[in-house]
């Protein structure tokens, strides 16, 4: 699925700013057919529940109403016109005045209407973007819905970072011409110095084809026809973690001689491969230092903001971290596109967080159920799971910042019923993209020795918390169980295994001599003995600390105002452990230890 771009044949409005606003209940029936009435106003792109000072938005569960007038340019006439959501989270409904044009779920990836006929060029119209914030036993991610004592309803969900919902992302108004350039795919390799760009380009109608690989100086260095193809690049400049290059591709639709749409695309020449223990990349080992993150700040929850966009890849680079996973769902392509330009090396991941009933479910003082049976997580979920996959793959599959996508965090992966769950899904993704390796980041229960799935996957990605979760307060016996553990998956899988998730919940101002949990001096001790044990372990290729920064939350007894597992605050100032992982990361640079 290609962003809308404005090229010489396409023009783009964005829609970001303040619309209308109000929950199901406030707007009242079918409140697309007239104004929202309230008087509320909301910011897009934002979550909206951190905006106002009322509880019953913060906490609504169902469907909210964003709402504004949108003047349709002049010289639109004979153009094919377009809506695009880039994120309704977690459901979306878009109507054109009184006409449902699009209806999409799943709240981390884009959808589009084709609204040519329904508008005007010239004139306006009335846009209302219905959103649903619900998640239950049969959506990605999933959670239960409640009714309390007081008939409110309310939204549990066995993920912990607060269920922030709305439009966090931009909303825009594109055309192209009638006969356009409708998806590209790009593979890349090399051989001895030369690059390989395997394109394929779908499009509209009978033009003909015509492609050209432009360098970062706006040299043409190769060309072709056709709507696939080979390009090939002498002497190749790789796309380097820490060293981006990009090249721009030129799809152009060409009908007797005149250009009918083109659309650019930044393609970075490199290779990804899986050999035995080692992640390569551009055939080198390739050791992940960094964190995973989440979209999150105050005030505006989960909405795309450019300015911690560029502020938190400073910190990166500050830190000397190569990578980040995209935990835990895919992020706004802006930030895959700075990956791209800045040489950060991505992990991809679904919004697949939380297929883990049995253990969350009991931790809520429920009575346990089964993850994996017709009445929890069942051949609906997993159908949900798979069109998630389809659509993070169709997305993000030409960014070369993603190496790897990951297709769930933490599933109970140790339960029966597992396997038949996740391995359609495996076989999907690589199927997708055979170009990619896969994984799922494995939950503190699932070992190597009652996991069901882990030898689905090309990576070994392990979330643990020797230290915190277990044995918390004493590095001694978890410095002893975390290397036992590794060393069991490194024999029994003799994959390469990275840490998807380690980390401590840190206040920031608390100090202690001893080892004392919560303090900055304990972070940092946990983090060095993670460390100790990774560098004796030879099939180890990463370390991804969890998290980049403080993050906000629902409510819960180990929660301080959010998760405080951040090297960074929530306002991103560092934490102590920040300089001590400063100095380890620009000491290995991409390499092992
Ligand atoms: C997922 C991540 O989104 N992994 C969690 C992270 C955390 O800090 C969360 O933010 O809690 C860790 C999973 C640990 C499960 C603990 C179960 C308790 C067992 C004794």
């Amino acid at each position: 699925m290609l962003k809308p771009r404005a090229t010489p044949t396409r023009d783009l409005c964005n829609l970001d700013g303040l619309w209308g606003f109000a929950t199901d209940d406030q707007a009242g029936p079918d409140p697309w057919r007239s104004r929202l009435g309230l008087g509320l106003e909301v910011a897009v792109p934002a979550s909206y529940n951190d905006l106002f000072a009322d509880p019953a938005i913060r906490d609504h569960v169902g469907w909210v109403w964003y709402q504004r007038t949108v003047q349709v340019p002049r010289g639109w006439d004979g153009q094919r016109i377009v809506l695009r959501v880039d994120a309704a989270t977690h459901a979306g409904r878009v109507y054109v005045d009184d006409r449902l044009v699009a209806e999409h779920v799943g709240g981390y990836t884009p959808f589009e209407a084709d609204v040519t006929g329904l508008v005007t060029p010239g004139t306006a119209f009335r846009l209302t973007i219905g959103v649903n914030n619900e998640l239950t036993n049969v959506t990605i991610p999933p959670g239960t819905i409640t009714v309390g004592h007081d008939g409110r309803r309310r939204q549990r969900y066995h993920h912990d970072f607060f269920n922030y919902a709305g439009l966090a992302r931009s909303v825009w108004l594109y055309s192209t011409p009638v006969r356009h350039v409708t998806d590209i795919t790009v593979v890349t390799d090399t051989a001895d110095g030369v690059g390989f760009v395997d394109y394929a380009v779908d499009h509209e109608g009978t033009a003909d084809v015509v492609v050209r690989l432009r360098d970062a100086e706006g040299d043409v260095v190769a060309s072709g026809t056709g709507a696939t193809g080979r390009l090939s690049v002498p002497d190749a400049r790789l796309w380097q973690p820490g060293a981006a290059y990009l090249y721009e591709f030129e799809a152009e639709l060409v009908e007797q001689g005149e250009v009918v749409d083109t659309y650019p695309l930044a393609v970075g020449i490199r290779t990804v491969e899986v050999r035995g223990t080692q992640f390569l990349i551009n055939g080198e080992p390739f050791y992940f230092t960094g964190f995973g993150k989440h979209e999150d700040s105050p005030v505006r929850g989960k909405g795309h903001d450019d300015a911690y966009l560029v502020h938190d890849f400073q910190l990166l680079e500050w830190i000397g971290a190569n990578s980040f996973r995209t935990s835990h769902y895919p992020y706004a392509e802006e930030v895959l596109e700075f990956a791209d330009r800045h040489g950060i090396v991505v992990i991809d991941e679904t919004a697949a967080v939380g297929l883990n009933l049995s253990v969350t479910g009991g931790l809520l003082g429920a009575k346990p159920k089964p993850t994996f049976s017709p009445e929890t997580f069942n051949d609906e979920t997993q159908a949900a799971h798979a069109q998630h996959i389809r659509e993070l793959v169709a997305r993000d599959k030409n960014h070369p910042s993603v190496v790897m996508w990951c297709i769930a965090n933490e599933p109970a992966s140790h339960e029966e019923g597992a396997r038949k769950y996740f391995e359609p899904l495996v076989h999907l993704t690589h199927t997708l993209d055979p170009t990619r390796p896969v994984t799922s980041t494995a939950f503190l229960f699932a070992s190597y020795d009652n996991d069901l799935i882990a030898d689905l996957f090309d990576v070994v990605s392990l979330n643990r918390y020797y230290g915190w979760y277990i044995d918390n307060g004493d590095l001694a016996s978890a410095e002893h169980k975390l290397e036992a553990e590794l060393r069991g998956w490194a024999e029994t899988h003799g994959k390469p295994i990275i840490m998807g998730e380690y980390g401590a919940d840190t206040m920031p101002g608390l100090h202690s001599l001893w080892d004392v949990p919560w303090t900055e001096e304990y972070q940092v001790a946990y983090l060095e003995m993670n460390h100790r044990v990774f560098d004796r372990i030879e099939a180890f290729v990463g370390e991804h600390v969890w998290n980049f920064a403080d993050f906000g939350t629902g409510p819960g007894i180990h929660r301080v105002d959010g998760n405080k597992k951040g090297i960074f605050t929530r306002d991103r100032r560092p934490k102590a452990a920040a300089h001590a992982l400063r100095a380890r990361w620009t000491r290995l640079g991409n390499h092992k230890p």
